[in-house]
């Protein structure tokens, strides 16, 4: 990646002499070089003098001088005239369809929110995008065809411009006129969902994009799980494509350019972006004061993409040709993006007397055209012809991915209303005026009164437009966007092979996260199922106990190994292979679940069922990669997160940053996602069969959070009979009886905490003759999804409502106490629907350095604390005598909360 540097406009321009006199200490010899330049160029074409340019910047390099180079190039498009080529579609063909598309688009913005106010919706976005989509779309963008292998291109679309998307399949007859009536309003159902969303539009939407960044970090992991699938043998992916259409503001996210350097180093040309560079994000201009272009350029080259800009349109060819002292090129270098965006908003006179006039020599070069001429003079990324001449150069390059750089005009077309404008991004609603100067503008075929009432149009069926699309449509393969879920059963290892030696553990020591690397290693192993695991790991894998898998399954590199690893020698040794299995991210959480999610949707994208599973530091999963997670779930992802060295107080001495209390509390939160937070190996075994299970067998558009420990204790078998309900998502795993006991409580556990809450139970018993049972909770959303369902049944009448599993376990009035190694939200989740006193524990607070024991006392779910919030509930429910608990206060202490945070 090359160093920030300041791009200023101006930079980047051929210099001429007395450009910067003070710069230039000798302007004859300086005149000399380029003229060397200029000469080859000249004589020997445009290959000699690169193949020179790169001789001498190698030589400068080794000289030491190639700081300050600019990694940028003159703000022109890169591809000339003579390697444009002819346009092999039909342009005014296309021209008519994409003003139809701009039309509809529009209407079905303006009619959402004239009908209903507050409905949204964007305009300006799609306008400045639509000749790109256009250009993908009837020349690039390969469709599903049907066959039973998947064929598609992988298509990532700006999330604002999905009106344009929907305008197009309503042309193609894929959505009717009613669903377009029906943008934005969905509850009643047939309507069409704001940005792509492949839980509302399941047949329609591959990839959720509405939240910025995230489209540009998933085509690079989706790019690099395609190289994936095909370097391990498992799917022939060679013809595919990943396109993502990105916004200029939107690749200010930094996950829009978390992945670059691993695209180009794993040389994914397999991948290209198109930057739509209309040089406004929301609130103004991109970099008023700067080039995002040039800016853009400098990021991509430097992290060795190959960058095509497409900035002017065929309009200025001529006058670039004429420009043989670059005055013009050095004028457009010189202004910044926010005097662009004004000229852009203003008509041919401003232009002429703002830009061109400011230099005689440039006044020359124009003084033969008009304002109107002026006005003509298009945006490259508006001119089909030097778009696709882009695409096709894109689609040709051969070992890295590509960038378009394609600069357009937001709210194009919209004239006053919008074009170039602040506002524009905000526009929805357009008076009469506007709307009908837009359809001049475009030429389309509306009346007036079709117009004011924003009647959607769509040619006949026999028209030339409609067959042309049809044709382009057939030809590239089929429809697009289009989603299929259709996918074959895959049968997973029955529990007792996978997890046998964790249901009869029998007192064997071991942590959960040890127990979950032996199961997963089973997987492997499994004939079906085996290929289709892909462990991910974000530089943990030691951490983790996972080392042997290096050596076992290889870590998946597609130039295989290039060196001798320090440990050859070893019988774990660090081995890389281009078959590997295990994804060995590097320290990039967001690439890690990038690569999950790639994986996880394998089987709607590819038609291939994976098995995901990555394996992190729980703290630095949902808090650290939320939204990308959020996005998984959007897009119907079945994978596995392992969250390790999970609990606020399990994980001694590692401290704050690294303590995990809330990962359970956000996972909950995800419709699709079932969170589980297992004690014991036998319990972790069963919830991991399940969960492949349901994702691989049944089908079932979900995926399973596991909270893994990484404690050592003494695990016990766990009965065939409790299997059902530790799935439910609790059982009772002991009861202490005590003879003419004082008070009876119900304790609830999980997690590690489940071992202090056994322990309380025993200290109940033994010194206050106070008897208990015993439940872990293997989920407390589990449980509170179910009794919530139950609930809103009964509530509605419904019959059969049922009795939940959490309300039959707690029947009763006796108080229960749950203690957690989480904060008091996860066991609080279920709160409403226990009917006795419900007393929770948890870890609320920042983490700190200790043992585990000095933690858990600090935070007030260790035994002891247990056993007083037991006294205490049965004090308060009058069972018990106030001074019982001021004994056991006295010999038990209590924590002392010094924290500033509890202030
Ligand atoms: C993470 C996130 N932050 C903010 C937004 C709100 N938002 C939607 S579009 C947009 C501006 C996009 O600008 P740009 O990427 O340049 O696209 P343009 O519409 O200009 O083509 C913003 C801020 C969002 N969707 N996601």
């Amino acid at each position: 990646m090359v160093a920030m540097m300041s791009l200023v406009p101006g930079e980047g321009v051929p210099r001429r002499l007395g450009d910067d006199p003070q710069a230039d200490s000798d302007p004859g010899e300086t005149a000399e070089w380029l003229d060397a330049l200029d000469s080859t160029l000249q004589h020997c074409g445009p290959q000699r003098a690169r193949f020179l340019l790169e001789q001498l910047q190698a030589h400068a390099r080794e000289l030491g001088l190639e700081q300050g180079v600019q990694a940028f190039s003159a703000y022109r498009n890169t591809l000339s005239v003579e390697q444009q080529g002819a346009y092999p579609g039909d342009l005014e063909l296309e021209e008519r369809i994409t003003s139809l598309l701009r039309w509809n688009a529009l209407a079905m913005v303006v009619r959402a929110n004239h009908a209903y106010g507050d409905l949204g919706g964007h305009i300006a976005s799609y306008a400045s995008a639509a000749e790109i989509f256009e250009v993908g779309f009837q020349h690039f963008f390969r469709g599903e065809s049907g066959a039973e292998q998947r064929s598609a291109d992988l298509v990532f679309f700006q999330p604002h411009s999905a009106p344009g998307i929907y305008a197009r399949a309503f042309l193609e007859g894929r959505l009717s006129e009613e669903q377009l009536a029906r943008y934005r309003q969905e509850v009643a159902g047939n309507g069409l969902c704001s940005y792509p969303h492949p839980w509302l539009m399941p047949d329609f939407w591959q990839f959720p994009t509405g939240s910025m960044g995230i489209g540009p970090l998933n085509a690079i992991y989706q790019a690099r799980f395609m190289r994936y699938l095909h370097n391990r043998q498992l799917l022939d992916t060679g013809a595919r494509h990943v396109w993502g259409v990105f916004g200029d503001g939107e690749m200010d996210e930094p996950e829009s350019i978390a992945g670059l350097t691993l695209a180009a180093r794993e040389q994914l040309d397999n991948l290209t972006f198109v930057v739509n560079c209309n040089l406004q994000r929301l609130d103004g201009p991109v970099r008023g004061n700067g080039q995002i272009i040039q800016e853009l350029e400098a990021l991509f080259r430097g992290a060795g993409w190959n960058v095509i800009k497409v900035l002017w349109g065929s309009e200025w060819d001529a006058l670039f040709a004429r420009d043989s002292e670059h005055v013009l090129l050095r004028q457009l270098a010189a202004t910044p993006d926010g005097q662009f965006q004004n000229l852009g908003a203003k008509d041919g006179t401003y232009n002429l007397e703002h830009f061109f006039n400011q230099q005689p020599a440039l006044q020359k070069l124009v003084e033969h055209m008009s304002s109107e001429e002026i006005n003509a003079l298009k945006r490259g990324g508006h001119d089909f012809r030097k778009l696709y001449a882009a695409f096709a150069a894109a689609r040709a390059c051969k070992g890295r991915p590509s960038v378009i750089l394609a600069k357009t005009k937001k709210g194009y077309g919209m004239s006053a209303a919008g074009e170039s404008r602040m506002t524009a991004h905000q526009a929805k609603k357009l008076d009469v005026q506007a709307l009908l100067a837009f359809r001049d503008r475009f030429h389309l075929p509306l009346s007036d009164s079709q117009v004011e009432q924003l009647q959607f149009y769509r040619p006949a069926e026999d028209s030339a437009e409609l067959r042309y699309l049809r044709e382009r449509r057939a030809a590239l393969g089929g429809p697009l966007p289009a989603r299929r879920s259709d996918v074959r059963p895959i049968a997973v290892p029955a529990l007792e092979a996978m997890g046998g030696f964790a249901l009869q553990a029998d007192g064997k020591e071991m942590s959960t996260t040890m127990a979950a690397v032996r199961m997963l290693s089973a997987w492997l192993k499994a004939p079906e199922l085996g290929p289709r695991v892909v462990p991910i790991v974000a530089d943990e894998a030691r951490t983790f106990g996972m080392a042997s898998l290096f050596r076992q399954i290889g870590i998946y590199s597609p130039q295989g190994q290039c060196y001798e690893p320090e440990d050859a020698g070893s019988l774990l040794s660090y081995k890389e292979a281009r078959d590997g299995q295990l994804l060995e991210e590097g320290i990039t959480e967001a690439g890690a679940i990038s690569s999950w999610v790639a994986a996880a949707t394998s089987y709607a994208v590819h038609g291939e069922p994976m098995l995901p599973v990555y394996i992190y530091y729980s703290m630095f999963g949902f808090q650290r990669v939320g939204d990308l997670i959020w996005a998984a779930a959007d897009q119907r992802a079945r994978g596995l997160l392992l969250g390790a060295t999970a609990g606020r107080t399990t994980l001694g001495g590692e401290g704050l940053q690294h303590q995990d209390g809330s990962s359970l509390v956000m996972a909950s939160m995800v419709p699709n996602c079932r969170a589980w937070e297992p004690c014991f190996a036998g319990e972790l075994a069963v919830i991991l069969e399940y969960a492949a299970r349901r994702m691989l067998s049944e089908q079932r558009d979900e995926f399973h959070y596991v909270a893994v420990m990484n404690e050592n204790y003494p695990q016990p078998s766990l009965p065939a009979q409790v299997h059902e309900e530790v799935l439910r998502g609790m059982y009772r795993y002991v009861e202490q009886r005590v003879a003419a006991a004082q008070g009876r409580v119900r304790l609830l556990g999980s997690g590690a905490i489940l071992r202090e809450v056994i322990a309380a139970s025993e200290l109940l018993a033994r010194d206050w003759q106070i008897a208990s049972e015993v439940f872990s909770v293997t989920s407390f959303s589990e449980l509170a999804r179910e009794a919530r369902d139950m609930d809103r049944a009964s509530r509605l009448g419904q019959d059969g409502a049922g009795v939940s599993h959490l309300q039959r376990c707690l029947q009763g009035s006796e108080p229960v106490i749950a203690a957690s190694d989480y904060v008091r939200a996860w066991p609080q989740l279920i709160a409403e629907y226990v009917q006795a006193p419900y007393v929770t524990l948890g870890t609320d607070g920042f983490g700190r350095s200790d043992t585990r024991q000095q933690l858990r006392r600090f935070f007030e779910v260790d035994r002891f604390s247990i056993v007083l919030a037991s006294l205490h509930s049965l004090v308060r429910q009058g069972s018990v005598e106030r001074q019982v608990l001021d004994q056991a206060l006295e010999r038990y202490g209590h924590g002392s909360r010094a924290a500033p945070w509890y202030n």
